[in-house]
């Protein structure tokens, strides 16, 4: 069932009709099995993390911690200071809570090993994008942070635990994001379908506004950067021709969005209908989006929201990766559209319905 934000909402003010983030974990403890305590506390501490960023990147223009800290990243990406905060903040939040024994963030060159002699009953190595679309931090528009949860084999050994952890998406225990728009998100999955939940400034927590979502398979909205249409192949270009037809069904045009944070144009689309494209570029020969934790995690709350995520040829869930940075094309979206554009990519473009 798709949220409709009409639908019932509570009273203002009204607390008691509305269920908290941990309220939510502890109540919904037996729907799934990987909810234990300790997972239960890991969320908690990546709920933590989300608060304290959210907090700076609402005061960003007041505390002057926008723009660049004159360093890059491993990947040559000149780092901004709220990927820094970010990216510090989780990390503490993982650290402080003792459930993760190893994270890989993208602003780290190499996975991290928090707690090698971890007692908790789960080893979870946590794959997060601090500050996803940080360059829209300047401009006041939206950004988010990405995180990929694993449960690692016990007794890993420390130097093993970077390769054990290397696991294609389909085995995630969970994996979500925060948008921080115009409110601030927090949507997750265990597996077990996808729910969104708001903060609410006022009391410091995120309440459930947004159950057990489904992505419409409507032909709503395309983002992509179409600046970047010459490099694309000539399958893609088709496939765009295609989608800009009216719906033969319902007679309605597709629209174009695009703000340049991934986690925001998913989060629309989620929400209306459409797809997300990041394929291949002369920049980007392998597309831009990492896999560990960008791809992976919006692919499994993709799916269990009835959607899909295709690299144009294979289940993004299926790649088996082979480090933490790995780049990978990336497809993402309402299912009908996502078949249609690995339909066009594989050359089978003639087959699809309403092909004009
Ligand atoms: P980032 O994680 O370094 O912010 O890079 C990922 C971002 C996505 O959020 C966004 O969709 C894309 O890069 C925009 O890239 P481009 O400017 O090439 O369109
Ligand atoms: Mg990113």
């Amino acid at each position: 069932m798709s949220h409709s934000p009409s639908e019932n909402p509570p009273p203002p003010g009204d607390l008691e009709s509305v269920m908290t983030l941990e309220q939510f974990i502890i109540d919904r403890h037996e729907r799934f099995p990987q909810a234990t305590g300790a997972f239960a506390r890991l969320l908690r501490d990546v709920s933590v993390a989300a608060k304290i960023i959210n907090h700076n990147i609402r005061r960003a223009g007041i505390l002057d911690v926008l723009g660049e800290t004159g360093r890059v990243n491993v990947q040559d990406e000149r780092q901004k200071q709220l990927d820094e905060i970010a990216d510090r903040e989780l990390e503490r939040a993982l650290r402080r809570g003792g459930e993760c024994c190893l994270i890989g963030s993208e602003e780290q060159p190499e996975t991290i090993p928090l707690s090698p002699d971890a007692t908790a009953q789960e080893q979870f190595a946590v794959f997060f994008d601090p500050l996803d679309g940080s360059t829209n931090t300047d401009v006041n528009a939206s950004v988010g942070t990405i995180f990929s949860i694993y449960t690692l084999p016990e007794h890993v050994d420390r130097d093993d635990s970077v390769h054990v952890a290397l696991r294609p998406g389909a085995e995630q225990v969970a994996a979500g994001y925060v948008a921080y728009g115009s409110s601030t998100m927090f949507v997750f999955t265990t597996g077990n379908g996808v729910n969104g939940f708001t903060l609410d400034p006022g009391i410091g927590e995120f309440l459930l506004t947004h159950p057990d979502l489904q992505i419409p398979a409507a032909r709503a909205m395309y983002s992509v950067n179409e600046a970047d249409i010459e490099d694309f192949s000539p399958e893609l270009r088709s496939f765009l021709r295609w989608l800009k037809q009216k719906d033969p069904q319902t007679g309605a045009r597709v629209r174009a969005r695009y703000i340049g944070s991934f986690v925001s144009d998913f989060h629309r689309n989620l929400l209306t209908g459409g797809l997300y494209m990041y394929p291949a570029t002369a920049d980007y020969p392998q597309g831009k989006l990492r896999l560990m934790y960008e791809a992976n995690p919006m692919a499994l709350l993709v799916e269990q929201a009835g959607g899909r995520a295709s690299d144009g040829h294979r289940r993004i869930l299926d790649l088996q990766p082979e480090e933490l940075h790995q780049r990978t094309p990336l497809f993402i979206g309402s299912a009908p559209l996502i078949e249609a554009a690995e339909a066009f990519l594989q050359g089978r473009g003639a087959e699809v319905e309403g092909r004009g």
